[in-house]
């Protein structure tokens, strides 16, 4: 605790590892199996506990503590939970105290500070609550508050691959290094920094891993059978920060690992397989916390083979896991990328609504459908997917892209949680009713929605051996938003910046912490709507060039087999999805937002080219043209990435000494961004320039 001394760190009796800082920490945490106290230097009495004059707690030895902070669960100090208790209750008009699972009471007075908790998890992180709070944490007093998460899931997926695929290399869509699990094919000989990996995921609020992709290959395959112990291994790791570990398993497994003849769901051979298969999981990893499935997407096995539903496949291997009460994640991705672009029928945004709202109600009680938050594929810009209103009878889990395969790559500032809020905060059936995070958390509702058991927040994850973490420093903000949204969707983005700017910068930086303070919220608070300005314009998306996804090109995917087209033309630009005219896909949302996308003036600019092919002279909600708006967005958006660049390279002269290898990073790549912001500019400006042959009204440059 930066509060009151050096750091020291130590594992105490519950099995939970706590960073803290004194001597006198580590011993009464010895002695007290799970209680943190402090003994305050030089031996002085700074507390009272309970508002008695002259009590102290007394420790199992009969020995006298002045109490600073106490961190505790009720059993091993009676005294202080009682006055924590009477304390709490009096706040909140009752006599109940209880924390929950994963929860925390925070209360000052007397001059001690009491974090009190019904588990270990609580514990962990109601340090953290200190941690972030600093020397707040032990000055005047505080009235008791109760902390605890939306959601019991909150999950991050690795797209970590054993061995480095040809393509992909040894993270799909990894923008941060190699795994920091795996390297060249075998589990990594020092673990250490998955353990430091841990409690960083602690820190944030995050509680579960995925470790490997969800696209299967054969060495991630044998995870499930014969390298089973690289998992525990890490699980090993991982557990003392209460982080549970899932595995990604291909749908095949009985055939490719089993030598059966076939993974048809309803084949009683198959059910048996993997019932044996999870049963040697849980022998490896008692407290494993289930499966996460790509099924028949993007060239994955699946039940279509057999002719069987993807109810049918998720509930065998659901079933399997129910025993051990294990969950299984379904991913809803599921799209056909072999189709024909001259045939609007097949719309790839209409896709997974289409497959699973008919599944509604089928799926077993330990089934998760894990659905992209939007309904294509991750793109600076999207609707909420309408599959997330369109099961209320199933558990559903909201899938996030922290690391950032179309946000720039982590080459980019995009500070992603302005987006998240967005997501997280939207209302499919309108003012008044439940929101994404309610689905996700799933509170029942005061509207008509029933509402299933929610089925978490799931991030992809941006980490790998980069000795930032993230590749680029200031993506780490992604990575402990992601967490902190999980935890408490209601933050403010801006709030949850601040939080990591203290936390991160303060150890490696000089200067007024201010001026720093100052000039990371002016680089990275817009800098997802900066990004969105100079790329696919309008909700269009998909701009990118195929295969890595980097930079600009223009009709890269337009004429190809993957549904991600923009449709420009010597006329216009966008995609009709209205029932009207298109291909029907605004239908799939509840009213009001059926009736307000499918409507050309009602449907907000930020998505009008997802969901409506215009002329380029359309006029936006903002008064502007469609083509006016291209190039005045693409003009503006890179004057505010080399305005981040100023605000950077401005630190040293205002006196800010950030770790020079940490700013020299952050300065290269905001040089990296600069070009590829102008690249963006002058490609998408010169594209819609000579589609439409309408000049920039300011005369600008256009190539
Ligand atoms: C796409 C990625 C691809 C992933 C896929 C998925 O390009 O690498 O495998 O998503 O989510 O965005 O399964």
């Amino acid at each position: 605790l930066r509060a009151i001394g050096s750091r020291r760190t130590l594992v105490h009796g519950d099995g939970l590892l706590v960073e803290t800082v004194h001597d006198e920490v580590a011993r009464a945490c010895a002695r007290y199996g799970g209680s943190v106290l402090h003994r305050a230097p030089g031996g002085g009495c700074t507390g009272r506990p309970g508002g008695r004059p002259g009590a102290r707690a007394v420790g199992r030895e009969g020995e006298p503590y002045d109490l600073v902070l106490a961190l505790t669960t009720a059993d091993p100090l009676p005294a202080v939970a009682e006055a924590v208790r009477a304390g709490f209750g009096r706040n909140r008009g009752t006599g109940d105290h209880a924390a929950g699972a994963e929860g925390y009471v925070i209360d000052r007075h007397d001059d001690i500070t009491v974090v009190i908790a019904d588990d270990p998890a609580g514990l962990l992180y109601g340090l953290f609550h200190l941690v972030r709070l600093g020397g707040r944490a032990f000055g005047g007093t505080r009235r008791a508050e109760h902390h605890r998460p939306a959601t019991p899931r909150r999950i991050l997926d690795h797209w970590d691959n054993v061995d480095v695929h040809p393509v992909m290399g040894q993270v799909e869509r990894g923008y941060a290094g190699g795994s920091i699990f795996w390297l060249d094919g075998a589990l990594r000989d020092d673990l250490s920094r998955v353990r430091a990996y841990g409690r960083l995921l602690a820190a944030c609020g995050v509680n579960a891993i995925t470790v490997n992709n969800v696209n299967v290959h054969a060495g991630e395959a044998r995870l499930l059978t014969d390298r089973l112990g690289e998992v525990a291994a890490i699980a090993g790791e991982l557990r003392p920060y209460g982080i549970q570990v899932h595995l990604s398993v291909g749908f095949a497994s009985p055939v490719t690992l089993g030598g059966l003849p076939t993974a048809d769901p309803l084949d009683d051979d198959v059910r048996k397989w993997w019932a044996a298969a999870t049963e040697r999981v849980y022998e490896a990893l008692p407290d494993f916390g289930g499966y996460l499935v790509k099924a028949d997407s993007e060239g994955q096995p699946g039940p279509f083979a057999y002719g069987r539903t993807h109810a049918d496949g998720a509930n065998v291997l659901a079933e399997a896991l129910a025993p051990f009460g294990g969950i299984v994640r379904w991913r809803a991705f599921v799209y056909n990328h072999r189709q024909d672009w001259r045939d609007r029928s097949t719309d790839r945004a209409r896709a997974a609504c289409d497959h699973f709202a008919p599944l509604d109600g089928l799926f077993r009680d330990n089934v998760i459908l894990q659905v992209k938050h939007g309904p294509i594929d991750f793109q600076t810009r999207e609707p909420v997917s309408p599959v997330i209103a369109a099961m209320p009878s199933t558990r559903v889990a909201v899938e996030l892209q922290v690391t950032q395969e179309y946000t720039g790559q982590q080459r980019h500032v995009c500070y992603l949680a302005p987006m998240w809020s967005e997501v997280l905060g939207f209302r499919p059936w309108g003012p008044g009713g439940r929101a994404v995070a309610d689905v996700a958390a799933g509170n029942t509702a005061s509207d008509t929605e029933d509402g299933a058991a929610g089925g978490g927040l799931v991030g992809v994850s941006n980490v790998g051996a980069d000795r930032y973490w993230t590749g680029h420093p200031l993506a780490q903000a992604n990575l402990y938003a992601f967490g902190r949204l999980a935890w408490s969707p209601d933050l403010e983005p801006a709030a949850i910046l601040d939080e990591w700017i203290d936390l991160t910068f303060a150890p490696v930086t000089d200067g007024d912490p201010e001026r720093l303070r100052d000039a990371l919220h002016a680089i990275m608070d817009d800098s997802w709507r900066t990004y969105e300005s100079y790329t696919a314009p309008l909700g269009v998306g998909f701009m990118v060039r195929p295969g890595h996804h980097y930079g600009p090109d223009v009709d890269g995917y337009e004429y190809t087999p993957w549904g991600t087209y923009h449709f420009a033309d010597r006329d216009g630009v966008g995609v009709d999805r209205t029932r009207a005219t298109g291909t029907g896909f605004t239908g799939q949302y509840p009213r009001p937002w059926s009736e307000v996308y499918e409507s050309v003036e009602r449907c907000p600019d930020e998505l009008l080219l997802f969901f409506h092919h215009v002329p380029y002279g359309h006029v936006l909600r903002s008064g502007s043209t469609v083509i006016q708006h291209i190039y005045d967005s693409h003009f503006a958006g890179v004057e505010r990435v080399a305005e981040a660049r100023r605000r950077w390279d401005g630190l040293i002269g205002a006196g800010v000494v950030v770790a020079p290898a940490l700013h020299t990073r952050v300065r290269e790549l905001l040089d990296e961004q600069l070009r590829s912001a102008e690249e963006w500019r002058d490609q998408i400006n010169a594209y819609f320039f000579r589609k439409s042959g309408v000049p920039d009204a300011h005369g600008r440059r256009i190539p």
